[in-house]
């Protein structure tokens, strides 16, 4: 087993795998960038060092400066979280080239699935189910056209460098295909600086489900579940559980042994995620692979009651995995809420600036994975997650009671952060219903209904600004300074102001 791990990531990633590390024996190598000397994962690790200036190009994605760090401080493997390196392929070669394990699948698993058409051509000879369409990319429009009108509309036209939703377009009748093929192809090259585009029908309003793999380096492929991931706004997740409310013992069975066969097709080794496409008839559809330690993957620990990072540090270190199929089983529910650092009320901006004040759940069934303490300051420079709240419980209903009181035990001060939307989510009929696709969340923003004001809420702000009032002037009046902490910053409190104020709330 490895002595020393050096961690090339920030945040609340960083901070799990540091965990990790130390549960195994396992010493952690910090690297940093200069806005986040402060940062979580520095004073977590045994080591930590400087790799440069806040833009991630010059930290946190360079190669060179990350590799003399495992050289200097004698670290034997990297993990590279998720984000930044994790799905590079030369830092994988370079890391070979350097004599350090990369805690993850090789380059060539990494470059078979980094090329959408390549994969499906891959996918094809391995007989894995797809949406229907070309898996080349497309020679003319006349092509286009002719494959359209024999898969039928809507079609989708999407990136071969893609995936993630960039440089993808709904085609919904005939006479749009060729201005749309003409905007995904600059939209390619201008994004991937390739303009290979092919074609895929549209399913409509489907859901999005992901299959964990885990595989050895001694042939050893299995699959930990689904997640069910259709909660997202803009491709990015906002909420995820596991197991989906939709596949029952059956439909896991099929969609493991499809995901299991796209893994060894692609001979991946290491922890990996398979996405599909599911129709509103429960077909299920590859779409592609990741090819990292996903953001999402607490709610499969939860379930599954196995350390996925353990476990990728034990195969990367080239251990048998010791679990069979059979002793994979799935028990109870998990939900996990992204916590980001953004405005609910200016469209879900980034929102960085200090933690004045940190109240943080616990208790039954609650999980929490953060990045973020009293008194830190969230740079702007990098992706606002915060934190992830997971809620566990025997059931779906049970995860959900638990992260709701999760929710309202939640506190952080001084910035602005998503949790409010996380309440309204738990508390729609619909999702309690499990009525989801990839169209649930923008449906919900924009129903005028939920925007009302709560009677209560109204209630609650005006005997807060009673109590602000009255300690407000308290304090004006010993010529202390008040805290305005929703600022984040300290104000002179005005006699006048707060004579006004009682006045206004008499
Ligand atoms: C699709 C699709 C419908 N039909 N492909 C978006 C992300 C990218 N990885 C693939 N995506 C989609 N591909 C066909 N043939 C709908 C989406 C899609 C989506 C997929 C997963 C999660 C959220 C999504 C939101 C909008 C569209």
């Amino acid at each position: 087993m490895f002595k020393k791990i050096l961690i090339a990531n920030r945040g609340e990633i960083a901070v799990r795998v540091i965990r990790a590390c130390h549960e195994m024996g396992i010493a952690a190598v910090a690297v940093y960038s200069d806005v986040d000397r402060a940062a979580l994962h520095v004073r977590k690790a045994d080591e930590a060092y400087p790799i440069g200036a806040a833009a991630a190009a010059e930290s946190y994605l360079n190669i060179g400066k990350i590799l003399e760090v495992a050289r200097q401080s004698g670290a034997e493997a990297i993990h590279p979280g998720y984000g930044f390196l994790s799905e590079n392929a030369r830092f994988a070669e370079a890391c070979v080239d350097a004599g350090v394990k990369f805690i993850g699948p090789t380059a060539a698993a990494m470059n078979a699935m980094g090329s959408k058409t390549r994969a499906r051509q891959a996918m094809e000879r391995a007989g894995v189910p797809f949406v229907p369409g070309t898996s080349r990319g497309l020679e003319s429009i006349e092509e286009a056209e002719e494959v359209a009108a024999r898969i039928g509309y809507p079609v989708m036209l999407k990136a071969a460098a893609g995936g993630g939703g960039k440089g993808m377009r709904l085609v919904p009748t005939p006479d749009q295909l060729k201005s749309s093929l003409e905007a995904a192809r600059s939209e390619a090259e201008r994004s991937f600086g390739d303009s290979e585009v092919y074609i895929e029908k549209a399913i409509v309003n489907p859901r999005h489900i992901e299959m964990q793999i885990l595989a050895d380096e001694h042939g050893n492929t299995l699959y930990l579940g689904e997640r069910e991931c259709s909660l997202q706004r803009r491709h990015q997740k906002v909420l995820e559980e596991a197991p989906s409310p939709i596949v029952d013992a059956e439909m896991r069975r099929r969609m493991g042994e499809v995901a299991v066969r796209v893994a060894r097709a692609a001979n991946y080794t290491n922890a990996g995620t398979v996405e599909f496409l599911v129709d509103p008839q429960k077909n299920f559809y590859f779409l592609e692979m990741n090819t990292r330690l996903q953001v999402e993957h607490p709610v499969t620990e939860l379930v599954t009651g196995l350390d996925l990072v353990h476990l990728q540090i034990r195969i990367a270190a080239g251990e048998k995995l010791q679990l069979r199929q059979e002793d994979v089983s799935i028990r109870g529910h998990a939900m996990e809420c992204r916590i980001y650092a953004e405005d609910p009320d200016n469209n879900y901006f980034p929102s960085p600036g200090k933690i004045t004040l940190l109240l943080a759940p616990s208790g039954p069934g609650i999980r929490r994975d953060s990045g973020m303490y009293e008194g830190w300051s969230v740079p702007m420079d990098y992706d606002p997650l915060l934190a992830k709240l997971i809620g566990y419980g025997s059931d779906r209903e049970q995860a959900i009671a638990r992260l709701t009181r999760a929710l309202g035990e939640y506190f952080v001060g001084g910035i602005k952060t998503n949790i409010s939307l996380f309440r309204r989510i738990l508390a729609d009929a619909d999702f309690r219903a499990a009525n989801l696709d990839t169209g649930f969340l923008d449906r919900m923003l924009r129903r005028k209904d939920d925007q009302q004001v709560d009677p209560q809420a109204v209630q609650v702000a005006a005997i807060a600004a009673g109590i602000f009032a009255v300690l407000g002037g308290a304090a004006a009046a010993a010529g202390e300074r008040a805290n305005d902490t929703s600022a984040g910053k300290s104000v002179i409190a005005s006699n006048w102001k707060n004579a006004s104020r009682r006045e206004a709330l008499r």
